[in-house]
């Protein structure tokens, strides 16, 4: 059965990485087809839309997407391909790698990121020259189909339970109804959770991140502490995440376009290979997942590396290598 792949490089280092991700699973000869279309900051300047309707299309109707990164262009492409999956969760591990020079080599967290809504579901209003408006957007259905996913993740990857981050002692409506509605579904599967402010974790996660398995936490929340996990870690480079649908999904590194760096061939593919990776546990290969999992993970630990891990090998040495140990 060939399954078509949705491959949407975006902008600055996205079109380095992707590009290396593919050549990887191209490496793994499965029956995939390839199907590469733009979205961005570059199409935009050429024809005036961020994300082409053709673009949209293909990621709703592909059996996977691999999105590599959006720049200034980010909340015009990246939410709609979000919604185009109908992806209600993003999922991001943050996992420290023997070789790799962490601040907290313990580290080894799964945030379950609520997609959908929060501040990310893009109520702003300029109301007068002094004043801007944001209307956070909480629903129980919602917070309810991630507490769902986070009841089946938990359980299907023998996790002892969940800990719900929210800050509903301050928004007590919007986190009271995400953490309340987050607790019931658990409480009814007979998951274990506990509860933890966002901004107490914050700083709980940088002292002792083994206090921590897997995280539950609201849109906005999950985009900065999975970011502030990656530094515990060795750096944005080494952040996976999937965006999972009820039939689809769509895979990216955590980081951006890196406009300090694109262009220089020296981006560290990591981040979308193990994206790539987790694209092939979705599908169901799930021993070539295994391996490009092993195989990352070993070319972290005796290089070659590029320079953010301390190395000098660019992105195409670092594939290479990746490639080599499959
Ligand atoms: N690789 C995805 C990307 O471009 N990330 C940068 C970004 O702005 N991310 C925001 C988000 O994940 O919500």
């Amino acid at each position: 059965m060939t399954h078509e792949i949705a491959v949407i490089p975006g902008d600055g280092i996205g079109q380095e990485v992707t590009p290396a991700a593919v050549e990887v699973l191209e490496a793994l000869e499965i029956d995939f087809e390839f199907v590469e279309a733009d979205a961005g900051d570059a199409v935009k300047a050429e024809t005036g839309e961020a994300l082409p309707q053709e673009t949209y299309d293909l990621a709703a109707s592909a059996d996977a997407t691999l999105f590599g990164a959006a720049g200034e262009t980010a909340a015009d492409v990246i939410l709609p391909l979000r919604t185009a999956v109908d992806s209600f969760v993003n999922v991001r591990p943050a996992k420290a790698y023997p070789g790799v020079d962490a601040v907290r080599p313990e580290t080894d967290l799964i945030f379950l990121r609520e997609n959908t809504e929060g501040v990310y579901a893009g109520h702003e209003d300029r109301l007068t020259q002094d004043v801007s408006t944001l209307t956070r957007v909480v629903t129980e259905s919602a917070s309810e189909r991630l507490a769902d996913f986070a009841c089946d993740y938990v359980a299907g990857d023998d996790h002892d339970g969940f800990s719900i981050v929210h800050k509903a002692n301050v928004m007590r409506e919007t986190d009271g109804l995400f953490r309340d509605t987050v607790k019931r579904v658990a409480d009814d599967n007979g998951v274990e959770t506990d509860e933890v402010l966002m901004d107490a974790f914050a700083t709980r996660v940088c002292l002792d991140p083994e206090q921590f398995d897997v995280i539950v936490c609201p849109n906005l929340a999950g985009d900065v502490l999975s970011d502030l996990a990656a530094g515990l870690v060795g750096g944005l480079g080494l952040l996976p995440s999937a965006n999972i649908g009820p039939d689809r999904a769509l895979f990216e590194p955590v980081h951006g376009t890196a406009p300090d760096i694109a262009g220089q061939g020296v981006a560290n593919p990591a981040a979308t290979i193990i994206s790539a990776a987790m694209l092939l546990e979705y599908l169901g290969y799930d021993e070539a997942s295994e391996d490009v999992h092993e195989a990352v993970e070993a070319t972290l630990e005796d290089g070659p590396r590029t320079p953010d891990l301390g190395g000098d090998a660019s992105t195409e040495d670092v594939t290479k290598a990746i490639i080599d140990r499959l």
